[in-house]
């Protein structure tokens, strides 16, 4: 089996604020096509794109009312027809999205469900009986609220981990998962390159009467009996030569080593525990120490065995150069070098390669995700101003990636003609890919770069990882090293400079210079100091 994804780079795009052809005000897939070319250039090897099927979007395309159609903002059928053979042509391979553990409430099957308890559909979903009062259980949602929605009609209550507009689907239920087998192998045989498996680790759940004791979501994470669905899952994606990511929040790094072994449910999986976060509501940062050290297990216990999915960003969190850069080009390089060459398979999220940065919001209308909007009525409930709540609800929304994405200085950003359904940021103007791609010294050019290197030498996808300098609070710092030869990879990652003394084993090695991010980068000795986000990279020489 080939597995082609080892060796790749990814691109992550958010189809809705990629780049609008039809110029209504919202991407689609025609401007996914237009832009190949650009994709080309970046050096990228597959895309994953988010949801595009057909939904009412009320968590923009996470609730999917038909999984074989494409919603009429992004295009037709045809037009996705069209993009999977045009990226094939320019290289390109194409990965989906996987929304398995829940539809959209106005899915037929959900539609059917609730029409009573004897309808055949009933059971494609998970109903437990209630009163308005009185719901089966306390737990909790991921979007704030109960995990369970009162059916007046039936005098049940149906389950959900996430919106009351998306009802769990009833794993357990044999014919449902025959559904979902026949919709992914219809994919497959479509020529698609693979999925990107959303929520995949709470598809299955606990007895309702599970007693909650620290987790709140341990009744639904990663939960004893998902291996049989994961194996199943498995043994059709085996018949296609694809890649496969499922976000597993819940699988531990020791556990994710089953998943993504040569033989495991998933080529690799994406750990959602490196966002450490410090300080106060509102403004809080990403702690580096607690960052590193989370990395650098996933890095140390997937070892050879299993397969990491590196990434610093996606349409869930704040960019990247906010919240742990100072905004400033050199920080998003400074990032960039550090994770791109970790092992894995690296993926980018749309504006990352250009160093986007948050958005100042100014009022809760420019707020889209839904769970931004919970929070925000629980802290006016709880006595906080709305300045406050404001300050704290958009201060880590997932909306601060979803602004549209910057083209070039123009009018809103080159994304489209029309008012887009995000603002655009207004640094827009001199942030941008049109400027960027003129300028050698930019962040878009500094990616370039680092892909490059990743694919012209395999020590980057098979040698192995060694931290080095494990505790400094400011420095990630570390050795790649193969049978032949060993990288490495310095980077302060903090607004202050620093010092550091290198193992004498590393000092004394002859090194080279293979990327930096400074104009003047010093010569590898054991006492070195460094500049806040200095980044350099050096190869040993043999
Ligand atoms: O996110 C799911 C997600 O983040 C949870 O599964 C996670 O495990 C939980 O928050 C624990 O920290 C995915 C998509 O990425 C997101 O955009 C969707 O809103 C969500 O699923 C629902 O489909
Ligand atoms: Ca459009």
């Amino acid at each position: 089996m080939s597995r082609w994804w080892k060796n790749a780079v990814g691109y992550q795009i958010y189809p809705r604020s990629f780049r609008d052809a039809n110029h209504d005000g919202i991407g689609d897939l025609q401007g996914i096509i237009e832009k190949l070319p650009y994709l080309q250039s970046l050096g990228v090897d597959f895309i994953w794109l988010n949801p595009v099927y057909a939904s009412p979007n009320v968590d923009n395309g996470y609730d999917i009312s038909d999984y074989q159609d494409i919603h009429p903002d992004f295009g037709t059928m045809a037009d996705f027809e069209e993009l999977l053979g045009k990226a094939h042509a320019a290289g390109i391979k194409i990965i989906m999205d996987l929304v398995v553990n829940h539809t959209s409430d106005q899915h037929p099957w959900f539609l059917e469900a609730k029409k009573g308890k004897d309808n055949p559909y009933r059971d494609y979903y998970l109903w437990a009986d209630a009163t308005e009062n009185k719901l089966p259980n306390a737990w909790q949602s991921f979007f704030g609220g109960s995990t369970w929605t009162y059916d007046d009609n039936s005098g049940q209550a149906y389950f959900h981990v996430f919106a009351p507009e998306q009802p769990d689907l009833n794993w357990k239920n044999p014919q449902v998962r025959e559904e979902i087998y026949r919709m992914i192998r219809w994919w497959l045989d479509l020529g698609i390159d693979g999925f990107r498996l959303d929520a995949i680790s709470h598809i299955q759940k606990e007895p309702w009467d599970f007693r909650i004791t620290d987790n709140p979501w341990a009744p639904f994470m990663n939960v004893t009996g998902i291996e049989v669905y994961m194996q199943e899952l498995k043994e059709i994606f085996d018949a296609y030569p694809i890649m496969t990511v499922g976000e597993a929040s819940g699988v531990s790094s020791k556990k994710a080593v089953h998943w993504t072994k040569e033989d495991g449910y998933l080529n690799m999986i994406f750990e959602l525990e490196h966002n450490v976060r410090e300080g106060q509501p509102g403004a809080e940062q990403l702690n580096l120490l607690g960052f590193k050290k989370v990395l650098s297990r996933w890095q140390k216990d997937l070892g050879s065995n299993g397969w990491n999915a590196l990434y610093v960003e996606n349409h869930d969190n704040p960019r990247i150069a906010s919240i742990l850069g100072d905004e400033s080009p050199k920080s998003a390089k400074a990032i960039a070098t550090m994770y791109m060459l970790l092992k894995g398979t690296p993926f980018i999220y749309q504006g990352q390669e250009i160093g986007m940065t948050n958005f100042a919001f100014e009022s809760m209308d420019q707020v889209d995700a839904q769970d931004s909007h919970n929070l925000y009525r629980i802290l006016l409930d709880s006595g906080s101003s709305p300045e406050e709540a404001l300050r704290n609800v958009t201060h880590w929304t997932r909306d601060h990636s979803r602004t549209p994405l910057q083209w070039e200085g123009g009018m809103f950003g080159g994304f489209s003609e029309l008012l887009p359904w995000m603002a655009v940021n207004s640094n827009a103007s001199h942030l941008n890919i049109a400027e960027q791609e003129k300028d050698e010294q930019s962040v878009l050019s500094h990616y370039k770069q680092l892909i490059r290197l990743r694919k012209k030498q395999s020590l980057f996808s098979e040698s192995a990882f060694e931290l080095i300098l494990k505790n400094h609070p400011q420095v990630f710092a570390y050795l790649r090293k193969s049978d032949t030869k060993q990288v490495l990879v310095l980077t302060n990652l903090s607004r202050k400079p620093c010092q550091i003394d290198l193992p004498t084993r590393v000092a004394n090695k002859k090194w080279q210079l293979l990327s930096t991010n400074t104009a003047d980068v010093p010569a590898v000795a054991k006492r070195l100091q460094m500049q806040p986000y200095d980044a350099w990279v050096f190869e040993e020489i043999i």
